[in-house]
């Protein structure tokens, strides 16, 4: 028997001439191809020659150009450690095109350098990026490079993968890489990279994919990321980034992940915003964001997690949120908020999370909650919240998590999926209600989740008609879960 009941925190935790034929060539026509023929064969000369001569000196570079690569790669292996040059041992000989993580076009240059997962230590500065210049990617993600991103990464000018990601890389990012005019995909996530993200990131219009989160970035987002029209995920979590939040950023039309969270942003969140008509995914949790909700946002039908916890957000939760009827997440917990939960939050019915604890939220439990059948995690507790709980909450029978403590709510919790009161009398003549917790079909797991937040409304409620927890215990050897509670 547990007399002392807490329950459970919940953490919520990409070559043809065309004539005209009119009266006057057709008259002409013979005279015309008479005079066509020795220009035809003295272009045909022409070509032969200019295609040999043209073909031996592509030869010629294409010798060259290899050679400049397969030095340029031995050249680097030498600077990597014992253990990364045995890593590299198929990097030995002149056939660079067949070494591991080596890849070549038809003419025989590298195009791809992909050497991943591999323990790699050393540093970039001893890599000639001047000697490829026909790389298309270079990954080296996960491996344990060190040191800076080279200034020299400006001459990888056909780069459309640069993935240096879970590295020991150290230094600021060069704002030279404003030369990578064709990148698409760049990820430095999971480094030691400090300074600021340099302002000539905003040239990189064909960017697609940015991952520069859990780094130690610092300084304000730069305005100049508006230009990135095709933008689509952008990472830059878990930094020490600051300032408020650029208005230019609802410029970047395809974003459909923008991840902000963990960093120390201000301010408040721009209207602008309300433009991202293709964000699905928005996290800014964990910042010092301050003012209230943008209506605005209430345009942002396709998104489907709005996390905002952990900021210092004030007013209240504006109706418009009903639009956003492909939400499954919405985490609104610790800030401040005020208010009432809006009759609206009935029309967000594929949420599967809603947390609005640790805010000012008065008023009551709305009755339309009992529409969001896909509700499993529903936590208010900390609020101002008084009344009673409605009668529709039976309906949310996926309710894993419902943590409502710390509010003035009252009343009887309603019947639902939670299992048969019993009524039952103990040995010193207690009249007590014995609540049976069904089986669940899938197992111990979820029965333990309803169990515990169960005990967690009845352990918060006080109310005339309510029981006061007495005391539960768990038979493993039936696979069910009883409590027993004092009667009135
Ligand atoms: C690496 O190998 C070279 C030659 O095999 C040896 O001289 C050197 O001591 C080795 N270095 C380390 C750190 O093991
Ligand atoms: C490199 O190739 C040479 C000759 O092909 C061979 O003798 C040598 O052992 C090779 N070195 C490594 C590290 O594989
Ligand atoms: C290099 O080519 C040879 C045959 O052409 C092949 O047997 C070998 O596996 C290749 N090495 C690598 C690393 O691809
Ligand atoms: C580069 O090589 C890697 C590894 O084989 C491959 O996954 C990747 O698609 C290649 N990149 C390009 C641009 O072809
Ligand atoms: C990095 O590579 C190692 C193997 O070398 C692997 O075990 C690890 O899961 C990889 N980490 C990531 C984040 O990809
Ligand atoms: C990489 O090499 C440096 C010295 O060359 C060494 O201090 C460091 O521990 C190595 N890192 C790893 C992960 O092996
Ligand atoms: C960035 O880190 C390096 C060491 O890795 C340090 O020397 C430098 O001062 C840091 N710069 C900033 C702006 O913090
Ligand atoms: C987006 O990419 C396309 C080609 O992929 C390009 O034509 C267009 O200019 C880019 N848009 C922006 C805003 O850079
Ligand atoms: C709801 O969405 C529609 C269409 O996306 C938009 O026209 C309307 O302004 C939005 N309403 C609010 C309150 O944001
Ligand atoms: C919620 O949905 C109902 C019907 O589905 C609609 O009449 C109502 O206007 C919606 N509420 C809001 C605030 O969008
Ligand atoms: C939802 O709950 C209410 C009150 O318990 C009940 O009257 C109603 O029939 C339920 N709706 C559905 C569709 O089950
Ligand atoms: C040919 C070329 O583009 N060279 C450049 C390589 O990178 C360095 C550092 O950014 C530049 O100074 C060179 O001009």
């Amino acid at each position: 028997m547990h007399l002392n009941i807490s329950a459970s925190k919940l953490e919520t935790h990409f070559c043809s001439h065309v004539f005209p034929i009119t009266e006057t060539t057709l008259r002409i026509l013979p005279a015309l191809l008479f005079s066509l023929i020795p220009l035809f064969l003295l272009y045909f000369h022409v070509h032969v020659f200019a295609f040999h001569a043209t073909s031996f000196a592509a030869a010629k570079n294409e010798v060259t150009q290899g050679a400049k690569e397969t030095d340029a790669l031995l050249r680097w292996k030498a600077t990597l450690d014992n253990h990364s040059q045995s890593i590299l041992s198929s990097w030995n000989g002149s056939r660079h095109c067949n070494w591991s993580g080596i890849f070549c076009n038809k003419a025989g240059s590298v195009v791809n350098i992909s050497v991943t997962d591999s323990g790699l230590n050393g540093t970039l500065q001893s890599l000639s990026f001047l000697s490829f210049p026909n790389l298309i990617e270079l990954n080296l993600r996960n491996n344990s490079l060190y040191g800076v991103i080279p200034s020299h990464i400006s001459n990888l000018t056909k780069l459309t993968i640069l993935d240096l990601s879970f590295n020991n890389i150290s230094g600021k990012i060069p704002s030279e890489i404003s030369s990578l005019a064709s990148l698409r995909n760049f990820s430095l996530a999971v480094n030691h990279i400090n300074g600021t993200i340099p302002p000539e990131i905003g040239v990189l219009t064909s960017l697609y994919g940015v991952w520069f989160h859990a780094n130690y970035l610092t300084g304000t987002i730069p305005a100049s990321m508006g230009n990135l029209g095709n933008l689509t995920q952008l990472y830059i979590n878990d930094n020490d980034l600051s300032g408020s939040i650029p208005p230019d950023v609802g410029m970047m039309r395809s974003l459909g992940t923008l991840d902000l969270s963990s960093n120390k942003l201000s301010g408040t969140i721009p209207a602008s915003m309300g433009n991202l008509s293709n964000l699905q995914y928005l996290y800014l949790y964990r910042n010092q964001l301050s003012g209230s909700i943008p209506k605005e946002l209430g345009m942002l039908g396709s998104l489907q997690m709005l996390q905002l916890l952990t900021n210092h957000m004030v007013g209240t939760i504006p109706a418009s949120i009903a639009n956003l009827t492909n939400l499954s997440s919405l985490l609104l917990n610790d800030n401040n908020f005020v208010g009432v939960i809006p009759v609206s939050v009935g029309n967000l019915t594929k949420l599967v999370t809603l947390n609005l604890a640790d805010n000012e939220i008065s008023g009551p439990i709305p009755a339309s909650i009992g529409s969001l059948r896909k509700l499993s995690d529903l936590v208010l507790r900390n609020n101002e919240l008084s009344g009673t709980l409605p009668l529709e909450m039976g309906n949310l029978t996926l309710l894993q998590y419902f943590l409502i403590s710390d509010n003035r709510l009252m009343g009887r919790l309603p019947e639902g999926g939670y299992g048969i009161v019993y009524k039952a009398e103990l040995p010193k003549g207690q009249v007590v209600a014995v609540k049976k917790i069904h089986q669940s079909p899938n197992g111990e797991v979820a029965d333990l989740k309803a169990f515990t937040s169960e005990i967690s409304v009845l352990t918060n409620i006080r109310h005339r008609n309510i029981v006061k927890l007495y005391g539960f215990c768990s038979h493993a050897w039936n696979r069910g879960k009883s409590f027993a509670s004092e009667r009135l």
